[in-house]
């Protein structure tokens, strides 16, 4: 497997759909089937928050959505969970600040999609040397979804980064909606990254639509 071209994954991360148990009101199988049909472009599993799954229920989870994926050629990126992506021989790896450092990651995870997320420059350009193939940026607005989230930044990191000439495929992530989503990708983002806006609605596919309508419009 040869790492992954810049311009292939700008166009995976359009809309780029992140969830785990916890963050479904149905069963994740049918959000993720849903969402799929709606348009996402790409998963995140990330099983994480009150009442996760843990060892091989999680496992087992995994590899159920990895599987839905498979069927309609969406890649899987799994959030944190190294040996995990590993063993079920994932897409990718999504990590944070907090978690394994970039570089190390990179050496175990070989040609798969690194992404990560950074909240400044100086992250930024660090996750960059250390060979991310792309940039989280958030949380963009406020959100309630990850625990430990910063203050919301609106836009401006966003085009901060692009300013700087930094090139870089980068996703906006935090309080995504598809009303709110077209100011992110014109300041900059290849995509959006959206927990809630399509985990908890009543329709996960019209949701994914709408989203995926917002987003393109703004390309
Ligand atoms: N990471 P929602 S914000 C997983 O700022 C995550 O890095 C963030 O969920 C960051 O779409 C966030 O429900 C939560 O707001 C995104």
């Amino acid at each position: 497997m040869e790492r992954i071209r810049d311009d292939y994954l700008r166009e995976l991360l359009r809309v780029y759909f992140i969830m785990g148990s916890p963050n479904c009101y149905q069963a994740s199988e049918a959000v993720l089937e849903a969402a799929i049909q709606g348009g996402i472009t790409l998963f995140q599993f990330r099983e994480k928050g009150k009442g996760c799954l843990q060892g091989e229920e999680k496992l087992r989870l995994a590899q159920r959505l990895q599987t839905i994926c498979k069927s309609y050629n969406i890649p899987f990126i799994v959030n944190d969970d190294i040996e995990l992506a590993l063993e079920i021989d994932a897409d990718g790896v999504h990590i944070g600040q907090e978690d394994e450092p970039a570089d190390a990651v990179r050496i175990k995870i070989g040609h798969k999609i690194l992404g990560v997320s950074a909240h400044n420059l100086t992250e930024a350009e660090k996750a960059i040397a250390a060979g991310a193939d792309y940039l989280g940026i958030g949380p963009i607005y406020p959100t309630t979804t990850k625990e430990d989230a910063k203050a919301a930044q609106g836009i401006s990191f966003l085009k901060e980064l692009r300013q700087t000439g930094i090139d870089i495929p980068l996703v906006g992530i935090g309080g995504i909606t598809a009303s709110n989503a077209s100011p992110v990708i014109r300041a900059g983002a290849d995509g959006v990254s959206v927990i809630t806006a399509i985990s908890h609605a009543e329709d996960p596919k019209a949701a994914a639509r709408l989203l995926r309508e917002a987003v393109l419009a703004g390309i």
